[in-house]
């Protein structure tokens, strides 16, 4: 499919894309797909106004009639999963197996918001004194800014909206400025969803274009009463320091260094299949892409040459096209940052396999690589170093308790796994000695999450919980209550206070 028809089947006409001081391009080959016009600081200073505004009447539609509209938009997102899903791949350079997987990340999102709509719970609550009762209710927070990032333009964006709609809580979004036509073709989904629930308020959901300004005049705002964030470490303990600055509230999705352990028990080739999948998959650039394979020494040289030869053979090339695995990186600076990173692991003695540039001829713009194994003699500090690009560090481990310390000894904490058929083993895995991941997984790569669990992890990573399980009470304020029914008025704590 061309690339303009992309545009046009996501319902951007020409003109729209032609005039701004935002140059979008495409990893696929480097050329300029469109310009934009970024939104001032101004605006969104008015942008929060408006959400202000939305909140107001928001938060007093039942929760499941809010349900509704994100019943609507998931029913979008089904009828354009296909053109979406090409955009995905045009703007960000994910295969398309991959795009499609993310837009069906939204709609599973949407699913889960709508039943959650009638299900915000809160606890009735035994009160100490007699004729009393107490209970917690779940109320709306405030407009809810998102920021998402170029690797999943789309997903982490509707895990926190469809959430943040059913609870009352309108949406800012602020898309990396890497890719905001996939923001823009998702803000256009959601006007006709708006549009077809009939009452719902102006500016419920907005988009905003730009740079780190307009991220930070979002951030730095008041009236945001919730800011989650997915991205880099630094962007990440940025947008903490302001929001923590006026104590709002921040949700946070950053940096990965997710490892796997094959124990000597490990059915290999599933961990093989699964290495490839998490490593390879999405060139490298996954919050949970697999960075890290900690092997025990008896089977290290049965799965490792196995991979080498795997890796040597993957497809690599425009990621619309059916047969490719692996796409381009997102610019030519992820490529500087995995050749620098080779250098640094080759200097700490690691023996690189495959990290070569590729398809320069063809794509003379644009940054194809052949993914990277680098067998490494320790976890030096590169390792440790979250590269955002198809890099996978091996390491011999002996005993089971020095795998899971190498696996620990890294700043970020969000996905890890272990392939083994022993349950000692994988119990270990998952228990309070074991991975200091929020997600830890048995016989699965780190990668792939489904919606349905908390998505988010620990240390660096930020500590944030997103999508399924109970992540919806971070987008609600909790209030208690205590109801004295008797006709007395005895005090909490025993306290006597007569006069
Ligand atoms: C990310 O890379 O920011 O588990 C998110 C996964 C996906 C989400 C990744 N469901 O790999």
């Amino acid at each position: 499919m061309k690339h303009s028809e992309i545009l046009e089947k996501c319902g951007f006409s020409i003109d729209e894309l032609k005039h701004g001081g935002l140059a979008v391009s495409t990893p696929i080959d480097g050329s300029e797909i469109a310009r934009l016009e970024m939104h001032s600081v101004a605006e969104v200073e008015s942008m929060v106004k408006k959400s202000r505004a939305a909140f107001a009447q928001w938060r007093s539609v039942p929760a499941p009639r809010r349900g509704e509209l994100v019943r609507l938009i998931g029913e979008a997102l089904r009828a354009e999963k296909a053109n979406l899903g090409a955009l995905v791949t045009l703007e960000c350079g994910k295969i398309l197996q991959e795009g499609l997987g993310e837009v069906q990340e939204m709609i599973d999102i949407c699913d889960f918001a709508v039943g959650l709509s009638r299900q915000l719970y809160g606890l009735t609550i035994a009160s100490e004194r007699a004729g009393h009762s107490m209970r917690e209710t779940w109320h709306p927070m405030g407009p809810c800014g998102v920021i998402t990032a170029f690797n999943f333009p789309v997903a982490p964006w509707c895990w926190n909206a469809a959430l943040a709609l059913v609870c009352g809580d309108p949406v800012l979004w602020k898309p990396s400025e890497k890719t905001p036509l996939t923001a823009l073709a998702v803000q256009k989904i959601c006007e006709r969803a708006m549009q077809a629930f009939g009452d719902a308020p102006a500016d419920l959901i907005q988009t905003i274009v730009g740079k780190r300004d307009v991220g930070e005049a979002m951030t730095t705002n008041p009236a945001v009463a919730v800011v989650s964030a997915t991205g880099s470490v630094p962007m990440g303990k940025a947008v903490s320091l302001e929001v923590s600055k006026r104590l709002g509230r921040s949700i946070l999705e950053l940096g990965g260094n997710n490892g796997m352990i094959v124990t000597p028990s490990a059915d290999l080739e599933m961990a093989l299949r699964a290495v490839v999948f998490s490593a390879v998959g999405t060139a490298g650039q996954r919050c949970t892409t697999l960075r890290r394979l900690i092997v025990h020494e008896s089977v290290y040289d049965e799965l490792v040459p196995k991979l080498i030869s795997v890796y040597e053979n993957l497809s690599i090339g425009d990621p619309l096209d059916d047969a490719t695995l692996v796409g381009p990186l997102i610019d030519t600076a992820a490529l500087d940052g995995m050749e620098q990173a080779l250098t640094q692991a080759r200097a700490d003695g690691g023996v690189v396999h495959g990290g070569a540039q590729a398809l320069q001829e063809l794509y003379p713009d644009a940054a194809y690589v052949q993914p990277a194994i680098v067998e490494m003699p320790g976890q030096t500090d590169i390792v440790c170093h979250e590269t955002f690009a198809p890099i996978l560090y091996t390491m011999k481990y002996r005993s089971l308790d020095e795998a899971i310390a190498l696996h620990n000894g890294v700043p970020q904490g969000l996905s890890s796994c272990i392939f083994s058929t022993d349950v000692r083993e994988t119990e270990l895995f998952l228990s309070a000695i074991g991975s200091d991941c929020g997600i830890a997984n048995v016989n699965i790569g780190p990668s792939g999450a489904e919606i349905g669990g908390a998505f988010g992890g620990e240390k660096e990573t930020g500590g944030g919980r997103e999508s399924g399980s109970d992540a919806w009470k971070a987008y609600m304020r909790r209030q208690t209550a205590t109801i004295n029914y008797s006709r007395e008025l005895p005090l909490a704590q025993g306290i006597k206070f007569e006069f």
